[in-house]
């Protein structure tokens, strides 16, 4: 692909985020489009929401689960970027008029003390550099229509980012056995599924590991004060108008919102 083609693409993207609108996958008109021309894209989407003034709050990892990764073929997870105006106030209001067709899945948060420069960073050392862990529920909206695409469309759609609910207790975690942590997801009382930490890679700060080793590549580190995204615990789970969903942590805490 060309340059001026990942700038294309990416508007071509975001008019499609901007006018709720589900488009047919990138990858019919560029069947040769590798990871590298994917990530070039969601630079340039990144760069136009940058541009438009919206700030980032951090990085997410997206299909860190074994069962996502063989489902997609791959053998590495996705990163995405996560938004000032795609947070929602914890017990607050997610607008479906605001979605194609929203999913929604239990994560784990976490908030770094300092800087992490890979490569080599091991999940220990990010245990070492969380300042604290906090749950999270974050709201997916694949552009594409029936979520029929390929790793590389979702990797420049930037995987999929929509919206997040963060739970208001801020846990260290130091004291925590995070890939241990059993999670409920409900909607309007029951539950939809559930899971343990050790589904995001074995443990949730391997994740937050291998996304530092990622960003190495082209050169860049997480840094302090960033909430990460660490990726699914449990399966993500279609929403309608009216829902009531809340996701249950043990031992970190409660995290819910409505949607109108
Ligand atoms: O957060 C994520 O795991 C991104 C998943 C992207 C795939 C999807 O839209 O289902
Ligand atoms: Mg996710």
């Amino acid at each position: 692909m060309e340059a001026v083609q990942y700038k294309e693409t990416a508007e071509f993207l975001l008019q499609a985020e901007n006018e709720r609108r589900e488009v047919l996958k990138i990858t019919n008109d560029f069947p040769d489009m590798t990871v590298e021309d994917a990530y070039k894209i969601q630079e340039q989407l990144v760069d136009i929401k940058l541009k438009q003034g919206h700030r980032i709050i951090g990085p997410k990892m997206g299909l860190t689960s074994r069962a996502k990764m063989e489902q997609m073929k791959v053998e590495e997870p996705i990163y995405g970027y996560i938004f000032d105006y795609m947070v929602i106030p914890e017990n607050g209001s997610v607008s479906m008029s605001e979605h194609i067709h929203p999913k929604v899945e239990a994560e784990i948060a976490f908030i770094l003390g300092k800087d992490l420069e890979g490569p080599g960073i091991s999940g220990v050392q990010v245990l070492q550099a969380t300042q604290y862990v906090v749950p999270a529920l974050e709201i997916i909206d694949s552009r594409y229509k029936n979520f029929q695409f390929t790793l590389q469309d979702v990797i420049a759609d930037n995987a999929s980012s929509s919206r997040v609910v963060f739970g208001s207790r801020l846990l260290s975690p130091e004291q925590l056995d995070l890939d241990l942590v059993g999670v409920t997801l409900s909607i309007n009382g029951e539950i939809k599924d559930l899971g343990a930490g050790a589904s995001v890679l074995g443990h949730p700060a391997n994740s937050v590991a291998m996304l530092a080793n990622m960003l190495a590549r082209k050169g860049e580190k997480l840094q302090a004060g960033e909430i990460i995204l660490t990726g699914g615990i449990t399966g993500a789970v279609m929403l309608s108008t009216g829902d009531f969903v809340s996701a249950k942590f043990d031992g970190i805490g409660e995290v819910s919102f409505f949607v109108k």
